[in-house]
């Protein structure tokens, strides 16, 4: 067992009124991000895929395990295939009747259907992949927590995108296993996100839905 070992925490203390201006502005920018699905096919610098990825890698993890792994894709043939193996299972959902009643409705607003363009036409797609345990000498090495901290690490990666100008959506393709085979990823990382990245599309629209005021999902003790 390793013993643990501390190093001096240097996080600055900041004035009060700096602290809430930093708060405003933060909050304000992320207010202002939507999910897009139309994205033009310009591209994007490989370094700002990179830095975002290295802000997301920065989120905590239980134990620091950092059980993801980040695939970058601006290979066109990669992406063409991704996006045919999706639009089978979206497919699947939407015409085949695999998407329960409610859960169609619930999508009624957002104009979704199994199309998934986006897929092939924005520069980047970043499939993330949360790895549940890992093999090591003699069987194998549990991670904990996976979920939360993948799920961490893709908030990170979403609001750095946004932070350099680049739009994105949480695209869950259902069901994802594909993702593993076509992007050779071993048997215990599980396609988590995938996240296409790109500009918007000019003249792209999004859909007409607000969020619910902050104060309604926050409950005050005392
Ligand atoms: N994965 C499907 C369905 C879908 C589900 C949710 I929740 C959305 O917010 C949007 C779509 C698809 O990508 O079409």
């Amino acid at each position: 067992m390793s013993e643990p070992r501390f190093i001096p925490c240097d996080m600055p203390r900041l004035d009060p009124a700096e602290a809430v201006r930093r708060g405003r502005e933060f909050r304000d920018d992320l207010a202002r991000r939507r999910s897009i699905r139309h994205f033009a096919s310009e591209p994007v610098p490989r370094e700002l895929v990179e830095l975002a990825i290295g802000a997301a890698n920065s989120a905590p993890s239980g134990a620091n395990r950092q059980p993801w792994t980040f695939v970058a894709v601006s290979d066109a043939a990669t992406k063409r295939a991704i996006r045919e193996a999706a639009e089978a299972e979206e497919r699947e959902n939407y015409e085949g009747g695999r998407l329960p009643p409610d859960w169609r409705e619930a999508l009624a607003p957002l104009g979704t259907d199994w199309h998934k363009e986006f897929l092939e036409v924005a520069p980047w797609l970043v499939v993330v992949f949360a790895e549940q345990h890992r093999p090591v000498e003699g069987g194998i090495r549990r991670n904990y927590y996976v979920s939360e901290s993948v799920g961490i690490a893709c908030g990170f990666l979403i609001a750095a995108l946004h932070r350099m100008g680049l739009a994105t959506l949480t695209h869950t393709p259902s069901p994802m296993g594909f993702l593993s085979k076509l992007l050779h990823r071993p048997a215990w990382e599980k396609p988590y996100i995938l996240f296409p990245v790109g500009y918007p599309a000019p003249g792209c629209t999004v859909p007409d839905i607000a969020k619910k005021p902050a104060a309604e999902v926050t409950v005050w003790v005392p």
